[in-house]
């Protein structure tokens, strides 16, 4: 680990059973038309994009609702788990292009199936809810916690059985909306968080340098970021819209920074949502940063 692939491999995951807005399914193929292929090949790396996993489409599943659809995402981050084990073992930086944020309970948990990886999680939410503390039950907001070993055990031992981080491997940045007793449950966990309030005060540079270093123990770096983390003035093709976020300029730092560690091997990219987007915006900032985050420096 430590050192920087020169393959990216693009894995669609058409994946919108984690919440209820329709229309992140479509994120994949809006992430494609923005152009991420292209400008991650125009920094040099060998890109490869092997289509979309198969993901069932939510009328068809409706038997499931009851229950939040947990048996479908489950499969489906089956498939992803899979797929980012094997991108790995490949020596390629494995690109999830989602979808909402369940992905990543498949796409964390194979990324480290062989070495431990330190992730970063931009989001407005903790994701750190168990079905006792979700108010929604939407499995997209369970993610984080299933990951470090809370929650449905079929998340929690998704892959192979067992935790996939433990909190100290995490930093979540722009949280502004957590449930009551998600917050709790974060505050009581170790992870390292980075509030908007944080941000506000002392700078996302500092934040960013200072969020590296706590994960400075890990060698390789997964990035998960969800949309809607960013401010929705600016990016407004997200499903759950939060205001007050963190800027497209304040993003692009976070991302330069992230890229001078040279630690990045894998990357979530979630919870598009085309549909309520205005021009595919969304899409095309998520590209910029990509780029950025993969090294695209200004001069
Ligand atoms: N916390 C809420 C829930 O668990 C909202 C989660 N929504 C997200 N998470 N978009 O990133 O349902
Ligand atoms: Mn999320
Ligand atoms: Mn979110
Ligand atoms: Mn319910």
């Amino acid at each position: 680990g430590g050192k920087m692939e020169n393959r990216i491999r693009m894995i669609g995951v058409p994946l919108d059973l984690g919440q209820e807005q329709r229309g992140v399914d479509l994120g994949p193929g809006a992430l494609r038309y923005a152009g991420l292929s292209a400008r991650l090949t125009g920094l040099g790396y060998q890109v490869e994009d092997i289509g979309n996993l198969e993901v069932p489409v939510r009328d068809v599943v409706t038997a499931e609702r009851q229950q939040h659809y947990l048996p479908s995402i489950g499969k489906v981050c089956e498939t992803v788990y899979q797929a980012g084990r094997t991108a790995v073992a490949q020596g390629c930086i494995p690109v999830f292009m989602g979808g909402d944020h369940s992905l990543a309970l498949g796409s964390i948990g194979g990324v480290t199936h062989e070495q431990p990886t330190a992730v970063i999680w931009v989001d407005a939410h903790g994701d750190f809810n168990t079905p006792e503390t979700s108010p929604s039950g939407n499995i997209h907001g369970m993610v984080l916690a299933a990951l470090l070993g809370e929650g449905h055990s079929e998340l929690v031992h998704l892959g192979r059985p067992g935790p996939k981080l433990s909190g100290s491997d995490v930093v979540l940045i722009g949280l502004r909306e957590l449930d009551p007793q998600e917050k709790v449950r974060l505050r009581e966990s170790s992870v390292n968080v980075y509030t908007m309030r944080d941000i506000d005060e002392r700078g996302i540079g500092a934040i960013a340098r200072e969020a590296l270093g706590k994960l400075a123990h890990r060698t390789r770096l997964h990035l998960s970021l969800d949309l809607d983390g960013l401010d929705p003035l600016e990016v407004p093709g997200v499903g759950t819209t939060s205001p007050g976020g963190i800027t497209y300029r304040e993003a692009q730092l976070l991302m330069e920074i992230i890229a001078d560690t040279k630690l990045l091997c894998s990357m979530d990219i979630v919870e598009i949502n085309p549909i309520l987007d205005h021009g595919n915006r969304t899409a095309k900032i998520a590209v910029e940063l990509a780029a950025s985050a993969f090294g695209e420096a200004i001069m």
